[in-house]
């Protein structure tokens, strides 16, 4: 279906206050946000929260100008929905949702006057060749002064399945060289580069490429960006991984959809289930991962 045609379908299924649906970049359908507390895009493509800014503050997720906009490929920035798998190990790398197309379960304007999205995702017969097990995923969105992601897994077939993934939030900094994350202290992680493992010493401090992934750790992380003068943190439910991110020049060098020079700019901090925190789910259970990203003041 033509995407204006599936906007205005869904304004007129899901009429809500401070967010209405339109043809994005790229012609993408997404939820437009604006509800005076924070402006923020969401994609039916990928389930991809690609923008979000708090009233009055800078944003806190980062968008690559390089990233495409379309049906089969992944959005580079925002909140990559990865699952059921996280990393290039399987094809596609990170998984089937962020290259699916979701649907919209409901819209609504909440009391505190944030903005609630929900989003789904089925087993199809396709996603069965790639992922043999029935799901419904919904990702629910809430934003206002802060803004929290949960994707809650639902198994429904008839026997247990596994699955790894992750809420791969990217954030913009000042300066890669100048910021730090706190909360990982003494925590044990695994070091994606030479899959050596090791003990985070002191805030992860960056200056090449760094590709962690910390295990064992339910702890909120803080970006620390004196450049900017601000501190985010990102706290979660569900996760005993957190994963942290910055390719540095060479791994730049090599993603046609990143800049040569975007890695002074941004970095990752993503709310996981991934290596040992795989998530088992029972036939008729479910599982949360959730994230919640908000500015400190
Ligand atoms: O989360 C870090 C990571 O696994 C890196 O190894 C890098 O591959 C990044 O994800 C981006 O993956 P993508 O498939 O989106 O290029």
């Amino acid at each position: 279906m033509d995407s204006s045609k599936l906007c205005s379908d869904l304004n007129a299924k899901f009429p809500c206050e401070g967010l209405k649906f339109a043809s994005w970049r790229g012609g993408l359908p997404a939820a437009v946000i604006s509800n005076g507390l924070c402006d923020a895009v969401v994609t039916l493509h990928g389930g991809h929260v690609c923008e979000f800014a708090p009233k009055g503050s800078k944003p806190l997720l980062w968008l690559s100008s390089k990233s495409h906009f379309e049906e089969g490929k992944p959005i580079r920035g925002g909140i990559p929905v990865c699952w059921p798998w996280f990393g290039g190990a399987q094809q596609p790398a990170h998984g089937i949702a962020r290259l699916s197309s979701w649907s919209v379960k409901s819209a609504s304007r909440e009391a505190d006057g944030s903005n609630l999205l929900s989003l789904e995702l089925r087993s199809t017969e396709d996603s069965l060749k790639q992922w043999p097990h029935q799901f419904k995923v919904v990702l629910e969105v809430k934003a206002g002064s802060r803004l929290e992601v949960g994707l809650r897994v639902f198994n429904t077939g008839s026997s247990p399945f596994s699955y790894t993934g992750a809420l791969h939030t990217y954030m913009p900094v000042s300066k890669i060289t100048d910021v730090s994350v706190s909360g990982l202290e003494g925590a044990s992680f695994v070091n994606q580069l030479d899959k050596a493992s090791c003990v985070q010493q002191g805030s992860v401090k960056f200056g090449f490429e760094l590709d962690r992934l910390y295990t064992d750790t339910v702890s909120t992380c803080v970006v620390d960006d004196p450049g900017w003068g601000r501190r985010i943190s990102i706290s979660k439910e569900g996760s005993r991984s957190t994963v942290v991110w910055n390719p540095w020049v060479e791994k730049s060098a090599r993603m046609p959809d990143f800049g040569d020079e975007e890695y002074w700019e941004m970095l990752c901090v993503e709310t996981a289930n991934a290596g040992p925190d795989k998530v088992e789910v029972a036939p008729g259970s479910s599982h949360l991962l959730k994230t919640v990203i908000a500015e400190i003041r």
